[in-house]
């Protein structure tokens, strides 16, 4: 049990005191808000339990770290990106104080990494305010030619170590009409300051509502792409992550690297009302494109989904919270499941039960 303070729970269980939170178990003890490893080894699992909907958002330091920064990384001062138009454009670049210059804010907007797992506590997985300039402004800078259809966007990703669990080369072919649907912008600051170092200092791409994997930190090339362009190798070590049919060797045939609808339980708080324990189960609803009318909870198996009462998703980005109070039958442990029952509504990772987080409830 970790010791939590009342003030981050919207409204106590009536009668109650809050007496602490029941850890998930098996999923291994990966440390929280503090980073891990090296270069492209490195990793900063989010702690979520202490969100609410009054603190929705996460703090830049304890934003969720894939990849920090590289000491090869060369002076953010005189940053560029560069455009290489090839047979169909002329060559430019981009300076980065034009980019800083034109950021204005880009919205609240949620990033999970595609290999967010159950094995290192769903740590991977962030939502900020972002100030940047939109793709479309940007392309439209540099001239991009309007009869090309992708765009490579690629970044700094060279390390002076071999890295053990992830292939160097970061870079992303876009249909561009994706990318202008997503909203995707070059972000320049988050949460009302610069953009730190790990997070992609001096300039990142973001596009809201897919995986982090195509969100490029350190972006320092911006190139047309044509129908037989391959596939990057950013792009061939994501596919299954970002649940592609194979590994397309072409870019085009790849989808686009969605979130689809998904929730999951980000705390399990253990209240006394009257004498006896009850729980509440507090959990993020996020992903997808349209909001949901409903959303359902199972705890083992073997009960029936139930409906997660009071739930109101008006948006899909960044995240909803919501909470179920739950009375366990008995001791032991339960495996808690979310579905969504909205039949247009693909949740594929959630549905096959990526998301499912366990507790070991001793009283009731
Ligand atoms: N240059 C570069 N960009 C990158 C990566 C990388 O390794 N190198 N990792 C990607 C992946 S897999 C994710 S999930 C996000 C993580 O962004 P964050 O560390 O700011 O949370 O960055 C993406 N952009
Ligand atoms: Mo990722």
């Amino acid at each position: 049990m970790e010791h939590l303070d009342a003030g981050e729970h919207a409204a106590p269980v009536t009668g109650g005191r809050l007496l602490g939170l029941v850890d998930f178990i098996g999923e291994g003890f990966a440390p929280l808000d503090s980073i891990i490893g090296d270069g492209l080894d490195a990793r900063q699992y989010a702690d979520l339990s202490h969100l609410s909907e009054q603190r929705s958002v996460t703090p830049s330091a304890r934003f969720y770290i894939r990849t920090t920064a590289s000491p090869l990384l060369p002076d953010a001062a005189s940053w560029k990106i560069d455009f290489e138009g090839g047979a169909i454009a002329p060559s430019s670049n981009v300076p980065i104080r034009t980019l800083r210059s034109a950021a204005r804010p880009m919205g609240r907007h949620l990033m999970e990494c595609a290999g967010n797992v159950r094995a290192t506590r769903f740590g991977l997985i962030s939502a900020a305010d972002w100030t940047g300039v939109p793709l479309t402004s940007v392309l439209d800078q540099l001239k991009f030619p309007s009869n090309a259809t992708s765009v490579l966007i690629a970044g700094f990703d060279e390390y002076p170590n071999q890295p053990v669990t992830s292939i160097p080369g970061a870079s992303w072919i876009f249909a561009v009409e994706k990318l202008k649907h997503a909203g995707a912008f070059l972000a320049t600051g988050m949460n009302g300051g610069p953009l730190t170092r790990d997070h992609g200092a001096p300039v990142r791409l973001m596009v809201p509502g897919w995986y982090g994997c195509t969100c490029i930190k350190w972006v320092n090339k911006i190139a047309p792409a044509d129908e037989t362009a391959a596939a990057t190798s950013q792009m061939q070590e994501f596919a299954a992550r970002t649940l592609q049919d194979g590994i397309p060797e072409l870019a085009r045939d790849f989808q686009p690297a969605t979130i689809d609808h998904a929730a999951m339980p980000i705390r399990v708080e253990r209240w006394a009302v009257a004498g006896r324990p009850k729980y509440r189960v507090v959990g993020i609803l996020w992903g997808g494109s349209q909001p949901v009318k409903e959303l359902q909870i199972r705890f083992n198996p073997d009960e029936p989904f139930v409906p997660v009462k009071g739930l109101r998703q008006t948006r899909n980005d960044p995240w909803t919270m919501w909470s179920h109070d739950w009375r366990p039958r008995s001791p032991g442990t339960y495996s808690i499941r979310l579905a969504v029952t909205d039949p247009v509504v693909t949740a594929r990772k959630m549905d096959a039960g990526y998301y499912v987080r366990s507790v070991e409830i001793i009283d009731v």
